[in-house]
C-alpha cells in the first residue's frame, strides 16, 4: 500500500481527503504519526506570495525531513470587493474561525449583495523526495459572502460563503461540499496523478 503524509495541521483539510481517497490503496499519515521523528514545534514558514509557493513549501519542508512521499495544502478566500484578501493571509486575518469571519462580514457591512463575490482557492502539492520534485494543482469554488454566520458543519470561513447551491458550506454536507469545492476539485486531479504515476 502507497504511504503518503498529508502534512497539515487542519483536521478539516483531514476529512476531506480521506473522504475523496477513501477506496484507494493509499494509507494516509498525518504529521502525528511522526512527532518522535520531528523537533519540537518543527513547522514549514508560509513564507509565499502565492498559493502555490505555499503549498510547495509545505510539501517540500515535511517531505525532505521525514524523506516520505508528501501532500500539503495551501488554500484561502479571495473576495473581490476587498481587491483579493485576505488571500494568502486567511488563517493569519485573526486568531481564530469566529474572530476572522467577523472581520469580513464588517468589512463587507455596507457592500451590496451584487458585490460579494468571492472564491475559495486550493493549492495541493504532492512532493516525492525520490526525485525532489513537486506535483502542485489548484482547485477553485467560486461564490458569495453571506451577510451572517450560517451553518454549523465545514470549518474556517465555510459559514459564510454562499456555494453555487445557494446555501453557505456550512450547511451542506461533507460529500456535498467535496464535489463542489476548491479542494475537493484539486484532490481529484491529485488522485488522477497519483494513480498514473505511482501504479495503484
Ligand atoms: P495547514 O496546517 O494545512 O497550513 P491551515 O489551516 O493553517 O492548515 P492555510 O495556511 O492553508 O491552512 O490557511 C487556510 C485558511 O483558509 C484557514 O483560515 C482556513 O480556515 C481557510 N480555508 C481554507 N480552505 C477552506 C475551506 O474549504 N473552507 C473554509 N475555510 C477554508
Amino acid at each position: 500500500m502507497l504511504k503518503i503524509l498529508f502534512a497539515t495541521t487542519n483536521p478539516g483539510k483531514i476529512r476531506e481527503l480521506q473522504e475523496v481517497f477513501s477506496g484507494m490503496s493509499v494509507e494516509i499519515l498525518s504529521i502525528k504519526d511522526f512527532n518522535n521523528h520531528l523537533p519540537h514545534k518543527f513547522e514549514a514558514i508560509e513564507s509565499g506570495k502565492t498559493f502555490i509557493d505555499n503549498a510547495e513549501i509545505k510539501s517540500k519542508t515535511y517531505g525532505e525531513k521525514l524523506n516520505i512521499l508528501t501532500v500539503a495544502d495551501d488554500s484561502g478566500l479571495e473576495v473581490k470587493a476587498l481587491d483579493g484578501r485576505p488571500g494568502v493571509f486567511s488563517k493569519r486575518y485573526g486568531n481564530s474561525d469566529e474572530e476572522r469571519n467577523r472581520r469580513l462580514l464588517n468589512e463587507l457591512q455596507e457592500v451590496p449583495k451584487s458585490n460579494r463575490t468571492a472564491r475559495f482557492v486550493c493549492a495541493l502539492s504532492l512532493y516525492d523526495p525520490n526525485n525532489r520534485k513537486c506535483h502542485t494543482v489548484e482547485g477553485i469554488m467560486q461564490g458569495k459572502i453571506s451577510y451572517s454566520i450560517q451553518g454549523a458543519q465545514g470549518f474556517g470561513y465555510d459559514p459564510i460563503f454562499i456555494n453555487e447551491t445557494g446555501k453557505t458550506n456550512a450547511e451542506i454536507s461533507l460529500q456535498k461540499k467535496n464535489q463542489i469545492s476548491h479542494r475537493g476539485k484539486a484532490f481529484r486531479k491529485l488522485k488522477i496523478y497519483i494513480q498514473k504515476n505511482y501504479k495503484i
